[in-house]
């Protein structure tokens, strides 16, 4: 069920005993023109996937929710909606007094428990014209278990020692989702939320190397802009904005 601010605020639910993936759903969405808010929920999702035709693995148990939103703001500006759910991912942990000062956000989208990976989120969505955009913020929790065989360290809500269920965190991530998006909005989007996500971030103002496709940069990891863009400065002084691309942290 949603969380009561989630059903005061006027979202809808469509929750499935298993399902594909609840991003594909919430696409099916947009290209029929329907409308959000509107939440798209399972606990047993089976082909779910990442950024870049990866896979995302969501053994029976763990949470798969995506939210379908029509903004009236342009794609870039709509892109950084994935902060406002890491945010809100992390706050959910906070309300639910699970991980403490172990939950870090590490850029884009994940949110990690003791450097392990716990949550990754996917955003999706096109450009309605100039101004307007249709969004699929897709989000997954390890709630019971974490996979094996990923190539970097994965961790579960049941491993932080918490017996919350996929249903009782997505009542409280749909809560906290509405709070965190209204200050969002409030504030025009990335400057509303920017402070808070650096506080509660890895490896701000320390060495970072990103990978996108054949091109890396390194340098240091400054801040965030406007965009949600990832501003590194590097040993040449150059200041270089990446827009996508896998984060490490460290000299190595
Ligand atoms: C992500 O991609 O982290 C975004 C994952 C988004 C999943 C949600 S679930 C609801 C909605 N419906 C969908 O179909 N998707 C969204 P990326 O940064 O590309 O990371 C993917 C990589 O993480 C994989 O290549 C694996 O190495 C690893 N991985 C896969 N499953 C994982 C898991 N459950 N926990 C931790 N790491 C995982």
């Amino acid at each position: 069920a949603l969380g009561p601010a989630a059903a005061r605020a006027g979202y809808r639910l469509e929750a499935f005993d298993a399902v594909g993936s609840t991003n594909d759903e919430a696409l099916k969405c947009v290209r029929t023109g329907e409308g959000g808010p509107m939440w798209f929920v399972t606990a047993s999702q089976t082909s779910g996937h990442g950024r870049r035709g990866r896979a995302w693995q969501g053994p029976p148990g763990n949470l798969a929710a995506s939210l379908l939103l029509t903004t009236s703001v342009p794609v870039n500006v709509a892109a950084t909606l994935g902060f406002v759910a890491g945010l809100s991912v992390s706050d959910a942990l906070m309300r639910l007094a699970i991980g403490d000062a172990s939950i870090t956000l590490k850029w884009p989208n994940d949110v990690l428990a003791g450097g392990a990976k716990l949550s990754g989120i996917l955003l999706e969505g096109e450009s309605r014209n100039d101004d307007a955009s249709a969004v699929v913020v897709g989000i997954g929790v390890n709630v019971v278990s974490a996979p094996d065989g990923v190539p970097y360290p994965a961790t579960c809500l049941a491993d932080l020692g918490a017996t919350v269920t996929a249903e009782d965190l997505f009542a409280v991530l749909s809560d906290c989702w509405v709070e965190r998006c209204a200050q969002w909005d409030d504030g025009r989007g990335m400057d509303a939320i920017r402070s808070t996500w650096l506080e509660r971030a890895s490896g701000v103002g320390g060495p970072v190397a990103v990978t996108s496709g054949p091109r890396e940069v390194r340098g240091t990891f400054e801040t965030l802009d406007a965009d949600g863009r990832l501003v590194v400065r590097t040993a040449a002084g150059e200041r270089v904005l990446v827009s996508a691309g896998d984060v490490h942290f460290g000299d190595a």
